[in-house]
């Protein structure tokens, strides 16, 4: 019988599952070459973690590794029900609030090391977590997609962390009790994308759609709902794609540098968020048509499990159902 030890958190109603023990060993490189690893030679834990019986599509999975990086204090890959994350701005939260939990952080800021860069995450006293994110760019405005039974849909393309298209005018009632035909309406709009191939950057797929509408409370700026790669939507007003709506907005001149932008989700939660403007090195600049931002999100997690995962080889779902 195998065991894997878990911590769950959530972060704004959004799940994390961390695992901190009995995963798979990903050797000693950078953490993008122990993704590498764990992809190509360890993804039946992935699915054994997140994916039912023991998981469900909603949950993001984060893997504690050793980071290559000196002045880091922990690496971490986060997947979910159908492959891996660039990066999770919730996950992150949940992440920092677990090492807290198990008093291998203080109060503080730390530097995690992550697939798609470093990041920066403060935990405050009262337990909340300032994610400093990485470099967040609007890749294409105003892009039109026609979309089978809906129409044509405009929105912007934008990386957070993750790639995400992002539409404001999308007609669509932003409330918990429409989550099905949103999900529908996203998932028409992905596939459409996908379809008519339209890309992130160097042709990396879209896999995160986001709605905005106005915001439920006077004290937040606007509501988001988001679509996850695996069908799942975002009970937080989601880490990355609130970068990449940081991004869009900065590349509008609609918020300034350090002005707080209070991103609410579809469940009432929020984030709030602010950036500052990226400083890139001359290689990078030269490479990039467009400005980038360093995202800054405030959020909360509350650890709620702390557990083994039992594995069966008998059990002929052991490695999940997938
Ligand atoms: O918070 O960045 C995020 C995120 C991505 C997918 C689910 N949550």
């Amino acid at each position: 019988m195998k065991k894997i030890m878990i911590i769950d958190s959530h972060t704004g109603g959004e799940p994390t599952r961390v695992i901190v023990g009995g995963g798979p060993d990903l050797g000693s490189g950078s953490v993008t070459q122990q993704l590498h690893i764990f992809k190509e030679q360890f993804d039946h834990f992935r699915t054994a973690t997140v994916c039912e019986p023991r998981g469900s599509d909603v949950l993001v999975g984060a893997l504690a590794c050793a980071p290559s990086e000196p002045d880091c204090v922990a690496g971490v890959i986060f997947f979910n029900n159908v492959g891996y994350l660039g990066m999770c701005g919730h996950g992150m939260i949940g992440f920092i609030v677990t090492l807290a939990y198990q008093e291998k952080i203080n109060v503080g800021t730390h530097r995690i090391e992550t697939p798609v860069g470093i990041v920066e995450a403060e935990l405050h006293a009262d337990h909340s977590v300032t994610v400093r994110n990485v470099p967040a760019y609007r890749f294409k405005q105003a892009v039109s997609v026609e979309v089978p039974g809906i129409g044509m849909v405009k929105g912007d393309i934008a990386w957070g962390g993750n790639w995400f298209f992002l539409i404001s005018e999308h007609g669509q009632d932003l409330h918990l009790a429409e989550v099905d035909s949103l999900t529908d309406y996203c998932w028409r709009v992905r596939l459409a994308l996908e379809a008519n191939k339209i890309t992130g950057e160097d042709g990396a797929l879209i896999d995160h759609i986001e709605l905005f509408a106005a915001a439920s409370d006077a004290a937040n700026h606007s509501k988001n709902f988001v679509l996850c790669p695996g069908k799942a939507y975002d009970r937080s007003p989601c880490g990355t794609g609130t970068s990449a709506k940081l991004a869009c907005l900065a590349a509008d001149d609609k918020l300034a540098p350090s002005q707080v932008w209070r991103q609410e989700s579809i469940l009432g939660s929020v984030f709030e968020a602010s950036y500052q403007l990226h400083i890139a090195s001359g290689v990078d600049q030269a490479n990039s048509a467009t400005p980038k931002i360093l995202p800054i999100l405030r959020g909360t997690a509350f650890v709620n499990a702390e557990a083994s995962l039992l594995l069966n080889e008998r059990d002929p779902f052991v490695w999940g159902i997938r």
